[in-house]
């Protein structure tokens, strides 16, 4: 056990040290603001030799031990915690797994430009249905001659889309769990590998965290990292050393806390002398100090022992646990002895409160950390049976069954002209409108501006497109909130309007997750995008790919530019649901949610083929909305108005 760093240790510190106070802090506060990824600085990391700390010469790096790493996080994120994680990302999680399981050729080709710091490494591992349970993955690799053809989605992605390089974990063997999932190297500019919006934080805003989108990306066979079905094994190894890094920048994040706190506390004068001179504040600052030493003990443990290849996972769990949760309270402590300056913005304490939340959550939330804690003391807990889709079956869509019926036809205005026509068929009248600006959450139809509507000139066309279908105007969250074309409170989403009428007409919208969450609700959902492998057209019950500038004239003049009736009062359309022809075999309806498989209409999400009868689905096929099992589902006898 290690109770003293060396000299060469604080010599690093020293000048990670003075580098985060001339470079970073000086600008800390506008890379917050503006949630600008620090270019410049990331650059300079990497000509002092510090983007690639722990790895060998040979391959770039500086040669030095993991403590030496986790020294740079934590002076790093003494002054900003976002740039902090941007390093441990980097270094371990992005060129870890390389290091670790990488071949020659691999380590040449990828590492030594990740540990010269001229590219950024990234890791590729959660999904909306695989957080703390990584083992749900639902990416799939499907070999194809010499390529794996990659397709699925990841969320909250440190680094992206900045990041050269990225480790990304996905399903190679369906149906047999964590066992059938690989990692791959995959670069950025490959063509089918798009992103999401960089999310909008709390904190550490001068990272980058972004959603990665795999579209039928080509990877070759070489990149495989280590062997088929060794990924999630890489994936939870490659985690415990990166639990070390969030250790160190939780630990930073606490000590620039402290101090700024303690120098405040020095200079504060209430009741006649400094505030750090009365004891209510003297033994905050006591308690402080005395819970960062111990986080630092336990983090520089931890490091030791991965430095000298003694199985760490534990300790580095409890680090990190320890040292995160010593963050919260040390910047809440931080900000009270501030009183309320601390509560303003620009106030160095107010960014770092923000900062340290994150440290509880990523890499392995805290119970995560219990987890892993109490299975190398107690051994692992009994498992649950799991629900939902196997590992590599996809979820069925966001927004649940839908028709899914792209329109083919040989012009726009052929494809404009079916699909009024199969609206009115469900019902739709055109004659009748609602006020453009009604509230998203009580209009019968919207019309909904995505990021493909380019720039304010083309909001005319919208606008009169939303008048033509007697709808209400609204918009994805960028268009709102960045491009501020539709007012911010009729933005739809997880974090906005929720969209619960009749008729839903996505413009130029992908079709993040956390905008389909708001339409789910939808009886019937349009898309238009020039994009075919758009998410949104999964989530749809009809769609045209087509360029929504072509199409908005179009169809503005097919519904009808006049004047429109009130419309009545809202009635709930029926959602529509795939085409159902005479039944000539067994109904069989999900005793979770209600949903009948139709063999006519098959599972196109769960890739089950329209022909194929509910008695010969897979046994591990699980409802597509549901995602109850297959065995429970339970055989209906027709109602009478369907013989
Ligand atoms: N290193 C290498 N292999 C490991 C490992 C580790 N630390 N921990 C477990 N494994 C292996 C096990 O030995 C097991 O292999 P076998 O099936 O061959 O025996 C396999 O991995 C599965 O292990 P286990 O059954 O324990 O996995 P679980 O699915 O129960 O998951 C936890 C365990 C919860 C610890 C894991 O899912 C986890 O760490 N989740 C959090 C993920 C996370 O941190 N996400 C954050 C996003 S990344 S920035």
């Amino acid at each position: 056990m290690l109770f003293k760093t060396s000299q060469e240790h604080e010599d690093l510190r020293k000048a990670v040290r003075d580098f985060a106070e001339t470079e970073v802090k000086p600008i800390a506060f506008q890379l917050d603001q503006n949630s600008e990824f620090p270019d410049e600085i990331v650059k300079k990391m990497g000509e002092n030799g510090w983007m690639g700390l722990p790895y060998p010469k040979e391959y770039g790096g500086a040669g030095k031990d993991v403590l030496s790493y986790a020294i740079a996080v934590e002076e790093l994120s003494r002054v900003d915690g976002g740039t902090g994680v941007i390093l441990s990302a980097h270094t371990s999680l992005g060129s870890y797994p390389i290091e670790a399981f990488g071949t020659e050729e691999q380590k040449k080709k990828y590492l030594v430009p990740l540990a010269q710091g001229k590219a950024i490494g990234a890791f590729g591992l959660t999904e909306p249905d695989a957080g703390s349970d990584a083992s749900g993955t639902k990416t799939v690799a499907e070999l194809d001659g010499d390529y794996y053809i990659l397709n699925g989605n990841k969320i909250f992605i440190t680094n992206a889309p900045k990041a050269d390089f990225y480790v990304v974990f996905a399903v190679t063997t369906p149906g047999i769990g964590s066992h059938g999932i690989s990692a791959f190297i995959v670069e950025r500019g490959w063509e089918g590998f798009t992103f999401g919006d960089p999310y909008d934080k709390l904190g550490i805003r001068s990272s980058s965290t972004a959603e990665l989108i795999f579209n039928n990306v080509k990877v070759p066979k070489e990149n495989l990292l280590g062997q088929e079905g060794q990924g999630f094994r890489i994936a939870l190894q490659t985690l415990d050393g990166g639990r070390i890094g969030i250790a160190s920048q939780a630990l930073g994040i606490a000590q620039g806390a402290y101090e700024v706190a303690l120098k405040y506390a020095k200079e504060r004068v209430q009741f006649g002398k400094p505030i750090a001179q009365q004891q209510a504040v003297a033994f905050k600052l006591a308690d402080m100090a005395t819970k960062i030493r111990a986080a630092r003990f336990l983090v520089y443990s931890a490091a030791e022992m991965k430095q000298n290849h003694e199985n760490y996972g534990m300790e580095s769990a409890m680090a990190k646990k320890y040292a995160s949760q010593v963050a919260l309270e040390v910047v809440n402590e931080a900000l009270q002895i501030h009183g309320g300056n601390g509560y303003l913005k620009g106030m160095e304490v107010e960014r770092f409160y923000r900062d340290a939340k994150i440290t509880t959550i990523y890499e392995g939330t805290n119970e995560i950390q219990n987890v892993v804690i109490a299975a190398n003391i107690i051994g692992k807990m009994p498992k649950e049976k799991k629900r939902g889709a196997a590992p590599g079956k996809k979820e069925g869509p966001i927004t649940g069954v839908r028709k899914r019926h792209i329109i083919k036809a040989d012009s726009p205005q052929e494809a404009v002209n079916e699909l009024v026509e199969n609206l009115k068929k469900d019902g739709y009248d055109f004659s009748v409108g609602i006020p453009i600006d009604t509230p998203i959450s009580e209009a019968e139809r919207v019309v909904s501006v995505g990021k493909g509507i380019g720039s304010a000139e083309n909001m005319k066309a919208a606008k009169a497109l939303a008048h033509a279908a007697g709808a209400a105007l609204g918009s994805s969250r960028p268009v709102a909130e960045n491009m501020k074309l539709v007012p911010l409170e009729r933005y739809v989403g997880m974090s906005g309007q929720k969209f619960k009428g009749n008729l839903y007409i996505a413009l130029g919208i992908s079709g993040a997750s956390q905008h389909l969450k708001g339409i789910k609700d939808a009886s019937t959902i349009v898309a238009i995008n020039t994009n075919a492998g758009a998410h949104i057209f999964k989530n749809a019950d009809y769609g045209i790919v087509g360029d929504i500038h072509e199409i908005m004239p179009l169809l503005t003049e097919a519904l009808g530019k006049g004047e429109k009736k009130p419309a009545p009062p809202m009635k709930k359309v029926r959602r529509s649901k795939p085409r159902k022809l005479a039944p000539n075999y067994g109904v069989y309806v999900c005793p979770g949610c209600g949903y009948e498989y139709d063999p006519n209409y098959g599972d196109p999400e769960g890739e089950i083929d329209p022909g194929t009868t509910f008695e010969k689905l897979p046994d591990d096929w699980a409802c597509p909305e549901c995602q109850e099992e297959k065995k429970n589902f339970i055989k209906a006898d027709f109602p009478a108005d369907r013989k």
